[in-house]
């Protein structure tokens, strides 16, 4: 079982290695197709950031890190490009766009509704969306992310400076929305706004670099005498085959996630390109703490004792506000699990028992010794349709078959939180615009990000009957009551219902982008 090579200066580096910054501005643009030639000719001189310089910028920050026990002094400021359907369709034949597939060729305003946004006027409505909706579908998306916040600024100053001075009185390129997202400050870093931590699960991906030390794009913890060793990289991590991501990669056999599948791209330029999913989605937090707090007190007189806000938070997503699986600390958060070094954090399973993995000795891990996770086969300790749960069910059999088939639908989430902080205090803080920049990589929109979203977290028996809807993400679109609901189980297996708020998170914006290689744009895209 060869693990594949992977182009690192091919594939652009936000997907496979993700950026990791605090600050990031998306610029969504429109091609003046009457002068596409200077168009061309800037798409190709973007300095795109590459799978091998994020991948080795990376590797010297955690290195780093870990030494000093601090962010090391080391900065970078990357942008990668993403093209959507309209905007490939002005620089190549239309037929060629058509191979990649519906969803993509439709668009996020046009499957909108197919995920769930309502489309009778109410918010979420994509013809209402600031960017991506009717009207105002852009071309192209270009990522800046940095360390920085003037680095960013800067370049972006650049960027406009470059597109404005691209030809004599014409602009073949207009910024048509510009979107600012950033890491929130002080505790709340790493968090998104319901006040939750974010961005610690993720799938490994399978494959060496091609850079001279053929580093493994993801490294592994789990020594190989362990049971599953050749399965996961870390405790919670899954090894993907890399075409899950990236077109031209072998995918996972459907039955056996040990066996790769060879799947040639088709048409050729899109071999080291992903699909990337954007959703601007606005987070009502006032609303989720109204929530929170009546449904405590409904949960109470329903026969749920002992549950506060705190852990019904936790059930509503499957982790406490600080991180820690509810699975290893079913009862009051356990700050043990802060900061833990040995992927302890996402070491749990929902239908066997956990059991500690032996570490690869070169780690230097330390064995985990936390309170592991117990089967939670009926949810009892966390709800089947907790966000987390819905969206990754891990080793749950589900509607899709045995557990490996859920590793059919990952993908590599690169959000980022926009907007300040809720503030209860504050006159209007309430009304402000804040949310989270969805952003996800992966080789099928309607396989990935959509089939997620749609069979998953907005169908009440998915991924098993009788989950009822995730309280995150599953509201839109469902205007009836009975219809918005989630379930919560006692030890003597007695259900009980709750009746979710119609949305509290309410999709404003979005795009479905191809994000080419480096060859394909510099030879195919702008040739
Ligand atoms: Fe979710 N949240 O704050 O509740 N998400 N998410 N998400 N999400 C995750 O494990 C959140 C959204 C996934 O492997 C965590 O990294 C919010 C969409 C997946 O166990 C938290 C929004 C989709 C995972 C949140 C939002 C997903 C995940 C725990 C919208 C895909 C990994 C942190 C505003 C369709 C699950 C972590 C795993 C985790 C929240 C959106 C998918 C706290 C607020 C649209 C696959």
């Amino acid at each position: 079982m060869e693990e594949p090579v992977l182009s690192g200066k091919e594939i652009q580096g936000d997907g496979l290695a993700g950026f990791r910054k605090d600050f990031v501005s998306l610029l969504f643009l429109e091609f003046d197709a009457e002068h596409i030639q200077p168009v061309k000719q800037w798409l190709r001189s973007i300095p795109l950031a590459t799978l091998s310089a994020v991948h080795a910028f990376n590797t010297a920050f955690s290195l780093m890190r870990r030494q000093l026990r601090r962010d090391p002094p080391l900065m970078a400021c990357w942008i990668n490009l993403g093209l959507t359907a309209p905007g490939l369709r002005k620089l190549i034949d239309k037929a060629e766009v058509d191979k990649l597939g519906e969803a993509f060729n439709l668009g996020a305003a046009e499957r909108s509704t197919f995920v769930g946004d309502p489309d009778n006027g109410s918010p979420g409505d994509a013809r209402s969306w600031v960017i991506g909706g009717a009207g105002n579908v852009p071309d192209a998306m270009l990522i800046v992310a940095g360390d920085d916040e003037n680095d960013v600024a800067s370049e972006v100053r650049s960027i406009r400076k470059q597109i404005d001075s691209l030809a004599p009185g014409v602009s073949p390129v207009r910024i048509m929305y510009e979107q600012a997202g950033q890491t929130l400050p002080g505790k709340m870093k790493g968090h998104e706004h319901f006040g939750f931590k974010d961005g610690i699960s993720q799938p490994g991906v399978r494959g060496y670099l091609d850079s001279p030390t053929r580093p493994l794009l993801t490294p592994r913890f789990i020594d190989s005498s362990d049971p599953l060793g050749e399965l996961f990289a870390a405790p919670g991590q899954p090894l993907l085959w890399p075409g899950e991501f990236v077109k031209g990669y072998p995918e996972m056999d459907f039955n056996d996630p040990l066996k790769p599948v060879q799947k040639p791209a088709n048409p050729d330029w899109i071999k080291n390109g992903s699909f990337l999913v954007f959703r601007r989605l606005y987070q009502d937090v006032a609303a989720f703490r109204r929530f929170i707090a009546d449904s405590v007190q409904k949960l109470n007189q329903a026969g749920l004792p002992g549950i506060n806000a705190e852990r019904l938070g936790a059930m509503c997503v499957g982790r406490w506000a600080s991180g820690t699986p509810i699975l290893r600390a079913p009862l009051a958060d356990d700050p043990n699990f802060l900061g833990n070094t040995n992927d302890a954090v996402n070491s749990f399973f929902y239908d066997l028992d956990t059991d500690p993995v032996i570490w690869n000795p070169s780690t230097g891990r330390q064995p985990d010794t936390l309170p592991p996770a117990r089967r939670d086969f009926d949810g009892v300790t966390c709800p089947l349709a907790a966000h987390i749960r819905k969206i990754n069910p891990r080793d749950e059999t589900t509607d899709q078959g045995p557990p490996e088939r859920t590793f059919k639908h990952r993908i590599l989430r690169r959000g980022i939180p926009y907007g300040e902080v809720y503030d209860p205090e504050k006159p209007g803080s309430e009304r402000q615009d804040r949310g989270l920049l969805f952003v996800a990589y992966q080789s099928s929109i309607e396989g990935q990000f959509e089939f997620l979203q749609r069979t998953w977290a907005n169908a009440s028996d998915g991924p098993r009957g009788g989950a009822g809807l995730d309280p995150i993400l599953g509201l839109n679109g469902n205007d009836d009551p009975a219809k918005r609901t989630m379930w919560f189980v006692k030890d003597d297996d007695t259900r009980i219902p709750l009746v979710l708020p119609e949305r509290l998170v309410i999709a404003t914006g979005g795009a479905y982008a191809f994000v080419p290689s480096i060859s394909a744009i510099q030879n195919v895209l702008s040739r």
